[in-house]
């Protein structure tokens, strides 16, 4: 495909800004938008209605919404390439989600992991917004007529089930009603696990801080964490499921460097566990210190941030608003 062609598909995703984000959501994530942000027309936010889901300090929710956008300009997304917005400034993410509440099943949402996983550590009273998650996600991606939407791989169900509601309402309501969105998944970084259960993903809201390495952490901090990080058993390094807290090093290794997991293994033949550990920590170092830098300042620059956001929101709400009225047309409601 030639670039030109490219520019025309969109690209959407999204981050919860329910912690500061961590090396995950950027090797998973936001480290693919920023590659591609030159290639199609982008869509990029934070999702702060998603965050609900789990009880959120109201002042902590409003300052990470913004620090979450300083840290898609960090990365490198550029504002005048890309729309940068807050969903809960574009009200049509809502009320689409309404709509699409109205076509999904039980039965299927209740299949979803993400949903599993977090019911279970809600405690007895699980949140119905929990629940209906990822029809709102859904929401996100149909509104603007999606093509590409760059996430980890623990997001791959949530976008099969978009794809799914989009299917099932263009059979009742046209072909045409929505566009039927793709997943796009690194090779390498698309799950990062956890410093210290590397079994399990590294999440941005883990009670443990020294489970993940966030995107604002001192070098220090970075240090500290990935020296404490869970090893396995036995010194040698390999890339073996039976070794999985050694593997997450190697991965992040690969994900930062681009180099493959085979390469890296073979340059530490003969070393131990603390090498691996030294030189993951630096390269970690090298990427997150640059970024942590400029997110401080821009974090610091509210007014240029309220602007981008209001331009982002403005021009998300056209196109939104669009699509929206094309669904409320098509299963008869006024509007
Ligand atoms: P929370 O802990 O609040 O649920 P999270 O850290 O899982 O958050 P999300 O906001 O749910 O992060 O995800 C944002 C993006 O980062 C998604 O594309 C998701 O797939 C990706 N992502 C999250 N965690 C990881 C990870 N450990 N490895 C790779 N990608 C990840
Ligand atoms: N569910 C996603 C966040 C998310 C998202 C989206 C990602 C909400 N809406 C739209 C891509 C596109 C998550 O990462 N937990």
């Amino acid at each position: 495909m030639t670039a030109p062609q490219r520019k025309n598909q969109v690209m959407l995703s999204a981050v919860q800004p329910s912690n500061k984000l961590t090396i995950g959501n950027y090797l998973g994530a936001l480290k693919n938008w920023v590659h591609h942000q030159n290639d199609f027309d982008c869509w990029f936010f934070a999702v702060n209605l998603h965050a609900i889901t789990v009880r959120q300090d109201p002042k902590e929710l409003r300052e990470q919404t913004y620090r979450a956008v300083a840290t898609y300009i960090a990365a490198g997304i550029q504002p005048e390439n890309a729309t940068l917005f807050v969903q809960s400034q574009v009200p049509e993410h809502a009320e689409l989600a309404w709509i699409l509440n109205c076509y999904s099943y039980m039965g299927e949402l209740s299949r979803m992991t993400q949903f599993k996983d977090k019911s279970q550590k809600a405690g007895e009273n699980i949140p119905v917004g929990l629940f209906t998650y990822p029809v709102l996600m859904a929401s996100d991606i149909l509104l603007y007529d999606t093509d590409l939407v760059p996430v980890g791989a623990d997001q791959k169900q949530h976008i099969e089930l978009t794809r799914d509601l989009a299917i099932r309402m263009n059979n009742l309501y046209g072909e045409d009603l929505f566009k039927v969105p793709q997943p796009m998944i690194p090779p390498v970084g698309a799950k990062i696990m956890s410093l210290q259960e590397p079994t399990a993903k590294m999440s941005k809201s883990d009670p443990d801080p020294n489970a993940s390495v966030f995107l604002s952490d001192s070098d220090d901090q970075i240090r500290k964490k990935i020296k404490r990080a869970v090893t396995d058993s036995g010194s040698e390094i390999a890339d073996d499921d039976s070794k999985p807290g050694v593997k997450n090093l190697l991965t992040i290794q690969s994900a930062i460097t681009g180099k493959s997991i085979a390469e890296i293994v073979t340059s530490y033949t003969g070393k131990q566990y603390g090498h691996l550990k030294g030189d993951t920590a630096e390269l970690v170092v090298q990427a997150v210190s640059p970024l942590r830098n400029e997110a401080d300042r821009l974090y610091q620059e509210r007014q240029f941030l309220e602007q981008v956001l209001a331009q982002g929101a403005q021009k998300a709400r056209e196109r939104a608003s669009q699509t929206l009225k094309r669904c409320y047309d098509r299963i008869g409601l006024l509007r």
